[in-house]
């Protein structure tokens, strides 16, 4: 049967050997039956250039080459932590780099895939920042510079980041839900698809529109199925699988 997987969030680091266990899992298991794997961002805990080699980038570089060699289409859209994900490491393991809006056309339903941070407008802070740190002058300045500079500026931005958001409230960091009806219609799609938020669940707005977001991994995985026949959540851990029908009564939320 044709399957499209959809995951973001995973977060991986060398310091949650857990959850690369689960993606390994998943890529040994799971995604090797799908068509098509979709990986809307954030896969890494956070990424400091493609010249940054680790047990870890290894494994994973090995366990998606894996799959696209077996012919699974592996993409990659980038996440507010793995921007700086480039070519180099795209091409090594036969992933496709997609935009930051991508429409695609699932099982007949235009399907609008994007990671999620661009929607939520009324993180000013964010949004100043997410600017600043996507023009290519400073990207590339950036990655010019040692590596152990990279991580030590990366470390300053994370330990800024984990500060200011005590302060930010649950519907501040939420997408905010004119801008994402105003973003579908400008894209003509019914349908989107994103993460960043961490709050798994699907959002039916009248007449038509939904909403599905992922949500990221940490006990449990997961992971949107989606094939002709309909779309269910599957959280997996290495020790029980649950999942649900999409067309049942909106999930638990999972707020962070
Ligand atoms: O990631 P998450 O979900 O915890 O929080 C995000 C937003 N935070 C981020 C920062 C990332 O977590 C860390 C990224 C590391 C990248 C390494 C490469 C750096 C390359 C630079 C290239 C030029 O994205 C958080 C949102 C939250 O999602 C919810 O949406 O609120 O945003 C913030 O907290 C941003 C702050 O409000 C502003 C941060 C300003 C940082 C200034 C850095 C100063 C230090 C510079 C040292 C030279
Ligand atoms: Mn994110």
């Amino acid at each position: 049967m044709a399957k499209t997987y959809f995951i973001a969030d995973l977060h991986l680091s060398e310091n949650r050997p857990d959850l690369t266990a689960l993606f390994v899992d998943f890529m040994q298991n799971q995604a090797k039956e799908a068509e098509s794997l979709y990986i809307l961002g954030d896969l890494f805990d956070f990424w400091i250039g493609d010249d940054e080699h680790s047990p870890l980038i290894d494994l994973v570089k090995q366990q998606i080459r894996h799959l696209t060699e077996k012919g699974v289409k592996c993409y990659f859209m980038h996440g507010n932590r793995d921007f700086l994900i480039g070519k180099k490491f795209a091409q090594s393991c036969g992933l496709t780099l997609l935009p930051t809006y991508q429409v695609i056309d699932l099982y007949g339903t235009p399907t609008l895939l994007c990671h999620g941070d661009t929607l939520c407008i009324d993180d000013v802070a964010y949004q100043r920042y997410r600017k600043k740190v996507h023009q290519k002058w400073r990207q590339w300045l950036f990655l010019h510079l040692p590596l152990k500079v990279r991580l030590k500026i990366a470390e300053k931005i994370r330990a800024k980041s984990k500060q200011d958001k005590q302060y930010k409230s649950n519907q501040i960091m939420d997408v905010n839900a004119d801008f994402v009806l105003q973003t579908m219609q400008q894209f003509n799609v019914p349908q989107l698809i994103h993460g960043h938020t961490h709050r798994q669940n699907l959002h039916k707005t009248p007449p038509h529109f939904e909403r599905i977001v992922l949500g990221d991994w940490g006990e449990t995985s997961s992971v949107l199925e989606v094939s002709p026949q309909g779309m269910r959540f599957i959280n997996h851990s290495l020790q029980k699988s649950v999942s649900d029908d999409l067309e049942s009564p909106p999930l638990d939320h999972q707020v962070r």
